[in-house]
């Protein structure tokens, strides 16, 4: 029976820690959390950083740091968010890759977001390919706009495929100036898939805010994986915020169950995924 591949973002760099005091901001807290949302069956952590003000940064140091305590703590795959915050330079957004992560991710496209703009121009993300696959790290390409499914075509055509082989997308759905996140979107997204990609290509779904259930359960039909935490909804129900990510990767957990493909294993994921230490 498949299983399914969850992907747990626990901060991200928009939500304010003092709005949201259960956002894990500390290394401490984010071992925590992963931990937590490793038992609970996520194999995959998509990593922000925060400085010591829970600001969200870049810096090198602190970004090694938390890889090596994320492994140290956990088996879980650690891919490093190369997006940042809208305010984020390229070249550091370049120089995340050298923190070493297993993979990192890689949006197709310039995208609005909310009042900013995600900037992600066409050289940039050929730069972000390449060091990638120089430096043995898996992309995750991220997309957040029907658009930005030929472009990856144009990107694995023209630049030949990532490091391992293997293409992972993940649909960031329900952004303020991205595509919706409702049902009919996953479907018009898994088919472009199918259209644009090469076969074998895999993809996860998340949707962002009240957009997460329909998104999930969308994508659990169209043979997708998950996505969840607290980068992408601090609400768990109407009226009722989100007390840790560990119940966001629990509830998804459990969908994947009653959809009879239930969470897959780290070791499950290095292998499909293509990580460096699959063996
Ligand atoms: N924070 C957004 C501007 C990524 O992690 O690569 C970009 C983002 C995508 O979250
Ligand atoms: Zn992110």
């Amino acid at each position: 029976m498949p299983s399914t591949l969850i992907t747990v973002a626990p901060t991200g760099a928009e939500v304010d820690k003092r709005e949201v005091p259960a956002l894990p901001v500390t290394i401490d807290e984010l071992v925590s959390t992963a931990a937590e949302c490793e038992r609970a069956g996520a194999s995959v952590i998509h990593v922000h950083i925060r400085d010591a003000e829970a600001r969200p940064t870049l810096d090198q140091g602190r970004l090694r740091e938390t890889v090596a305590a994320l492994r140290d703590s956990t088996d879980l795959i650690v891919q490093l968010s190369t997006g940042g915050a809208v305010t984020d330079p390229e070249a550091e957004r370049l120089a995340v890759l050298d923190a070493g992560p297993d993979m990192a991710s890689c949006t197709m496209g310039t995208v609005n977001f909310g009042d900013g703009v995600f900037m992600n121009r066409w050289e940039f993300i050929v730069e972000l390919h390449r060091r990638m696959r120089d430096n043995g790290v898996v992309p995750e390409y991220e997309l957040f706009d029907l658009g930005h499914l030929p472009a990856l075509e144009r990107l694995l055509d023209k630049h030949g495929p990532p490091f391992g082989g293997h293409v992972h997308v993940d649909f960031v759905l329900g952004v303020p100036g991205g595509a919706a996140g409702d049902a009919s979107t996953v479907t018009a997204f898994a088919e472009a898939v199918r259209r644009h990609l090469p076969e074998g290509t895999t993809f996860s779904a998340t949707g962002i805010g009240r957009t997460t259930l329909p998104v999930m359960f969308a994508s659990l039909a169209h043979g997708g994986h998950l996505r969840v935490g607290m980068e992408d909804t601090v609400s768990f129900a109407r009226r009722r915020p989100v007390t840790g990510n560990g119940e966001l990767v629990r509830r998804a957990a459990e969908a994947a169950e009653l959809a009879q493909r239930p969470a897959m294993s780290t070791i499950e994921a290095r292998k499909l995924l293509g990580v460096r230490d699959a063996d």
